[in-house]
């Protein structure tokens, strides 16, 4: 079956017992049982609920996996792949990644004997020349948040399987309409369901999507164990949220394109970081990695004031965290997503205090590039 009728129909047959069309919410913490040992093959809520093996059972097929673990964030997803490793590991990080993933890296599971390298994975060299004996995971994001910096799917996973390390990747800015990590080799994928997978703003989540058996269950031993499960409202919200997926981001691309095409030549913009831009420096990978390229963009104006005064301006375009709604965001990701990356750290990867954060909505787009030319004005 195509992606829109995946999306639609699997893990969501019509409820066997009532008909229902939508999956029920199953807002139960536990599962009455027949006798000892006896039961429908659910025992406790923190270890399986059908609200979530559905929306896990889509996610799984949409990225083209086997199994997927549905978490209660796109940290606490990250956070349970990191914990598969041991005392003494090495991880190699894409340097450009969420400020989150950078401080949990750094902050927390530093303190555990986990050892970080944070490498630029746009070159595969350096991925290679940054591996070590005790190289245990590769994990990248691509395109990077906010700078949309892209790493080759097909090169990283050949050199992860070359030199016996698992590649992890972070598919949030795409979605699996836009790209499928999995197809390309890669061992896992990771997402913040916040994002597009849910597309409304109202939901916090996250999901990790295998293929390997013995990888799932290691990493469902740990979800049971550490329980940062998904609840199961939030579950039902994904799994709607993912039913207009293929739509949304058909109208995401063409909106994103449209903006990154008004802001390039615009006076007051220097730059504009793109991927579906001829001078985007991977538009060639992107197009032959990415379905489309997405509606997250950034764009540099040159100084903290310029930012300022543009996000003091936009009205339809509103200033807040997160991405990937129906609504256009905007943000500042040096005070705000990138914030507890060290200022020195944040310039190498691109992130000055001019820069500027789009997550381009499903609005018309007339209206968005009426509010930014008007907003810019003000520059
Ligand atoms: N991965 C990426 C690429 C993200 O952008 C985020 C959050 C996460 C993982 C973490 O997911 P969460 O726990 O929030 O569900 N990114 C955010 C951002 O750019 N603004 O606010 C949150």
């Amino acid at each position: 079956m195509g992606f829109a009728t995946d999306a639609i129909h699997v893990g969501q047959e019509p409820d066997p017992t009532t008909g229902a069309v939508v999956a029920p919410i199953y807002q139960t913490s536990t599962y009455v049982q027949e006798e000892l040992g006896k039961h429908k093959g659910y025992e406790y809520a923190r270890a399986s609920n059908p609200t979530r093996s559905a929306l896990e059972r889509n996610l799984a097929r949409l990225e083209g996996g086997r199994h997927a673990l549905a978490f209660a964030s796109g940290m606490a997803a990250i956070n349970a792949v990191i914990t598969l490793l041991q005392s003494g590991d090495h991880v190699i990080c894409s340097h450009a990644v969420y400020g989150g993933v950078y401080r949990l890296f750094t902050k927390v599971l530093s303190h555990f004997g986990l050892e970080f390298s944070f490498i630029d994975t746009t070159c595969v060299e350096n991925v290679e020349k940054a591996i070590k004996k005790n190289t245990r995971l590769l994990y990248i994001e691509t395109p990077t948040n906010p700078t949309l910096a892209i790493s080759d799917l097909g090169e990283m996973s050949q050199l992860a399987r070359a030199r016996r390390v698992p590649l992890v990747v972070d598919n949030t800015f795409m979605s699996p309409y836009l790209q499928r990590p999995l197809e390309f080799g890669a061992d896992m994928v990771v997402h913040s369901t916040t994002k597009f997978l849910n597309g409304h703003s109202d939901s916090i989540g996250g999901a990790v999507i295998l293929t390997r058996q013995e990888d799932y269950d290691r990493l469902y031993f740990i979800q049971k164990s550490a329980g940062a499960i998904l609840g199961p409202f939030d579950c039902w919200l994904v799994l709607r949220g993912v039913k207009t997926l293929a739509v949304r981001m058909e109208q995401h691309c063409q909106n994103g394109q449209a903006i990154a095409g008004f802001l390039e030549p615009h006076p007051k913009v220097k730059r504009v970081f793109y991927p579906g831009l001829k001078s985007h420096p991977q538009h060639e990978l992107g197009t032959k990695q990415m379905k489309g390229f997405g509606a997250m963009l950034s764009f540099e104006l040159g100084s903290r004031e310029s930012a300022e005064r543009l996000l003091r301006q936009v009205k339809l375009c509103s200033l807040g965290e997160s991405l990937g709604g129906v609504e256009t965001l905007i943000s500042h990701p040096a005070t705000m997503t990138h914030s507890s990356v060290p200022p020195e750290e944040r310039l190498k990867i691109g992130i000055t205090d001019g820069l500027v954060r789009l997550s381009v909505g499903i609005e018309d787009v007339e209206d968005l590039i009426a509010d930014l030319d008007r907003a810019l004005s003000h520059v």
